[in-house]
């Protein structure tokens, strides 16, 4: 087993040893069939925390057979909603016991916050459990009121196996959003989590097991997105893929989905919101609720604000007050406590921010503040907000997925209905007024899947959210996402015995 320390930083918390390397099948962990393994790499030093089992297509035929089995076969679709929700309880109580290593398997991995995994990221995730725990026993159909004498209802049937492909900004919530609401339907399922970022997946593996999941249940192939990812996408015997990740494979589940057994998919995929800031907004918790959304997480998700169009009224008056407390968001090991920004999850989006920061110089807009990497060695960026930005610069239409926002200027509502929407995707929005004519008006013609008004990032289990235009489709949360995994059965009877 490998181990791995944070005794450089100031946490009083160590590392503990690394258990799971290998895969999940059937309640099982093994070997890759090639007997292959990858490195996985921490990214506050780019040095390999450990060794995981590459699964590829062998692999992914085997955890189908066993998701197959335990859906066809197995107990799991046709218990009670209620016992499947008692154990999926016993899941969440499970991971809240085990919050902390938890946390810190995600902060090697992906160079998340310690603290934060362990206050927002791990607990949110046993909430979601608990959320469609107690949904799994209400799903039911309805009576139909048919035109003839005809007695009709629907039932909602799980929909099957289910392959849950997964970044790497979120590994435990990405895990859970997609697996919560398939298990409660009484699905089975594979996960792959991304190749960056495998070991929480596994740890989550072996608790689904002391748990009391049936084995098949849930399968984790830790390997390559165009190997192991491409394999679930297009296996005959999977009946649904839920994606989160780029566009640009975005586009290859839908086509491996068309040209294998039409299996249902939904798409989760790139964003760039726009934060939209009125001339009545208070300019200092403007300022704050800016740098959050484009910093959090450092700036590795889906939903970040990294358009902000401030009104012209205050514009100058707020970017005093980004340049000022933008300093306040400490760069560094994501163990120590001080730390408000973590590395970049890998080289290759290091290297992606910095290039498009480049860009961001060329095409002739400024650094406010940035625009550099933090320390000398690992994935660290530091908090970058660029002013004198164009729309049509790369800067401004690119998803970067870093700590990099784009600010501009608006002078009317229109114009700032116009802007926000001038773009490919239509994952959030969000807007600061105390106007509540402001709110209505905008929040009504942002084309987008959420729009938080003077807040950002605020989810909870029973909201949904999912993208409009390019970001994708199908929704994570809420009583929504279950219905995705259940479809639906009509059956039709005649109230009298008359020949037919
Ligand atoms: O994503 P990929 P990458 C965006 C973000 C980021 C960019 C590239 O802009 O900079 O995408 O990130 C698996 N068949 N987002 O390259 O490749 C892969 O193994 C099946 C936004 O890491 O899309 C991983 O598990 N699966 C996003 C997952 O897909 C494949 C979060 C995502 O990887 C595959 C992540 C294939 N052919 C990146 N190729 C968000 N919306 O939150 C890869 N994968």
């Amino acid at each position: 087993m490998a181990s791995h320390s944070n005794e450089n930083s100031d946490s009083p918390f160590k590392v503990p040893t690394i258990k799971f390397t290998k895969l999940f099948i059937n309640g099982e962990f093994v070997d890759a069939v090639s007997g292959k393994t990858f490195e996985t790499i921490d990214p506050r030093t780019g040095e390999v925390i450990t060794r995981v089992a590459e699964g590829d297509k062998e692999d992914v035929d085997l955890a189908v057979k066993a998701a197959r089995r335990a859906f066809d076969e197995g107990p799991w679709p046709r218990m009670s909603g209620a016992a499947r929700g008692s154990i999926m309880l016993k899941y969440a109580d499970l991971i809240n016991e085990h919050i902390e290593d938890l946390a810190a398997l995600d902060a090697l991995d992906a160079g998340k916050l310690f603290n934060w995994g362990k206050a927002v990221d791990i607990p949110n995730v046993a909430n979601l459990l608990r959320y469609y725990a107690g949904a799994a026993d209400k799903i039911h159909g309805e009576v139909l009121k048919m035109s003839r004498e005809l007695h009709g209802y629907t039932l909602r049937e799980p929909i099957g196996v289910v392959g849950n492909i997964i970044p790497w900004n979120f590994p435990s919530t990405m895990f859970f959003m997609m697996s919560a609401p398939a298990l409660a339907a009484g699905c089975t399922m594979i996960v792959k989590p991304a190749e960056q970022t495998p070991l929480s997946a596994l740890f989550y593996a072996d608790l689904a097991k002391q748990a009391g999941l049936p084995d098949g249940v849930i399968n984790v192939v830790t390997g390559y997105g165009p190997t192991a990812g491409a394999a679930i996408a297009s296996h005959m015997d999977v009946d649904k893929v839920c994606f989160t990740g780029s566009t640009e494979v975005g586009r290859k589940i839908m086509q491996a989905a068309a040209t294998s057994n039409l299996k249902q998919i939904s798409l989760e995929l790139g964003g760039k919101s726009p934060l939209l800031i009125f001339d009545d907004a208070d300019v200092d918790k403007a300022a704050d609720l800016a740098l959050l959304g484009i910093l959090y997480n450092k700036g590795e998700i889906c939903v970040a604000s990294s358009r902000v169009f401030v009104q012209e009224g205050i514009f100058d008056e707020f970017e005093k007050k980004l340049k000022e407390k933008a300093k306040d968001w400490v760069v560094g090991d994501p163990f120590d406590p001080r730390s408000r920004l973590g590395p970049q999850v890998d080289k290759r989006q290091f290297d992606k921010i910095l290039s498009y920061i480049e860009h961001g110089k060329r095409e002739g807009a400024s650094l406010l503040t940035g625009g550099k990497p933090a320390g000398n060695k690992g994935y660290f960026i530091e908090p970058t907000v660029f002013t004198d930005v164009k729309e049509n610069m790369k800067i401004a239409t690119d998803e970067i997925f870093g700590p990099v926002m784009s600010l501009m200027k608006f002078k009317t509502i229109d114009e700032a209905i116009t802007k926000a929407n001038n773009t490919k995707y239509g994952l959030a929005a969000g807007i600061v007024t105390k106007n509540i004519d402001i709110a209505n008006t905008v929040s009504r013609s942002i084309r987008a899947g959420t729009i938080w008004i003077n807040c950002y990032f605020a989810f909870d289990c029973d909201c949904s959210y999912g993208g409009y235009k390019m970001s994708g489709f199908g929704r994570h949360l809420g009583l929504e996402a279950l219905h995705k995994f259940l479809q639906v059965k009509s059956i039709v009877t005649p109230i009298y015995n008359s020949p037919w």
